[in-house]
């Protein structure tokens, strides 16, 4: 039998989390990996659709080309998230929320799973797989858990599309720029789950460490951001937050 241990948290991070009060927390795919959701870059089942990479069909491109393909896509990542539970990271996160006064929850994933383990205000960097989007007027349609999609924009009639960040594609309006101003000033960052890859989301990191903030990753691999951090925990997500 496996032993069990415990991962190796240090006595400074131990004195950081219990006396800060802006924390940074920047997630990625990792952090609901112990949930059953793939990841892109771990070798997941999401990292290919009918033979094609997820950078191709997750981007701005494809969706010009052929935007049924990418619904089908979305249709079938939302198929697989319905029966999904938010895991132990995403439950201690949303605990953090009592426990630093100024937390900011940045994610990159769009699979609502920080929202269902009740964190609130989660700035969603690449968007949410459970909206709609109209291509026209951008106005914005929920796509409920159990119901159908909407084929039309309510307001104008026009085509809808995933309301989710592809590649090439812009961010939110407000929505990075937010995160880059409470990066600037956060004593402490998170960083969980993610490859770090993916800009502008990976320079979160880069701008609280060169402000000053102690950073900490957590993930079962370095990353590129591994070097910059003041902790590396290595481990899973749902172990390392459930002891933190
Ligand atoms: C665990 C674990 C466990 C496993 N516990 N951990 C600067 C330099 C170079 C290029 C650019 C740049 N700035 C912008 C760009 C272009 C591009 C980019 O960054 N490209 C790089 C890849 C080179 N960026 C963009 O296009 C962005 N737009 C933009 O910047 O607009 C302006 C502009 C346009 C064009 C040129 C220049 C500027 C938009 C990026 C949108 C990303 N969209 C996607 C798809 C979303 C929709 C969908 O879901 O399909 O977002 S791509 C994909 O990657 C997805 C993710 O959010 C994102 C990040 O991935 P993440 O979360 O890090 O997951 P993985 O799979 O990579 O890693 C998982 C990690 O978890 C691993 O480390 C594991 O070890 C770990 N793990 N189990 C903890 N249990
Ligand atoms: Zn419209």
């Amino acid at each position: 039998m496996k032993p069990i241990t415990s991962p190796h948290i240090s006595a400074e991070l131990r004195r950081r989390v219990n006396a800060a009060k802006n924390v940074l927390v920047l997630t990625g795919a990792g952090v609901s990996a112990e949930s059953g959701v793939p990841t892109f870059r771990g070798g997941g089942n999401s990292a290919r659709w009918k033979g094609l990479p997820f950078d191709v069909i997750s981007s701005g491109a494809m969706l010009e080309r052929n935007l049924p393909a990418v619904w089908e896509w979305f249709d079938y990542r939302r198929d697989v998230l319905r029966a999904l539970e938010p895991n132990a990271a995403h439950h201690a996160i949303a605990s953090w929320q009592e426990r630093f006064a100024g937390l900011t929850l940045v994610t990159q994933n769009v699979d609502g799973l920080h929202q269902r383990a009740g964190s609130r205000n989660v700035v969603e960097l690449h968007g949410s797989a459970w909206r709609a989007r109209c291509t026209v007027c951008r106005f914005v349609h929920e796509i409920t858990r159990d119901g159908a999609r909407p084929e039309a924009c309510d307001d104008c009639g026009d085509t809808l599309r995933p309301d989710v960040v592809l590649f090439g594609e812009m961010l939110p309006p407000g929505a990075i720029e937010f995160a880059l101003e409470r990066a600037a000033r956060c004593e402490l960052c998170f960083v969980i789950g993610t490859s770090g890859l993916v800009y502008p989301a990976a320079s979160l990191p880069e701008v609280a460490k060169s402000a000053g903030a102690f950073v900490c990753e957590v993930n079962p691999e370095r990353t590129p951001l591994s070097n910059l951090c003041d902790e590396v925990i290595t481990g899973k997500a749902g172990d390392v937050l459930s002891v933190l």
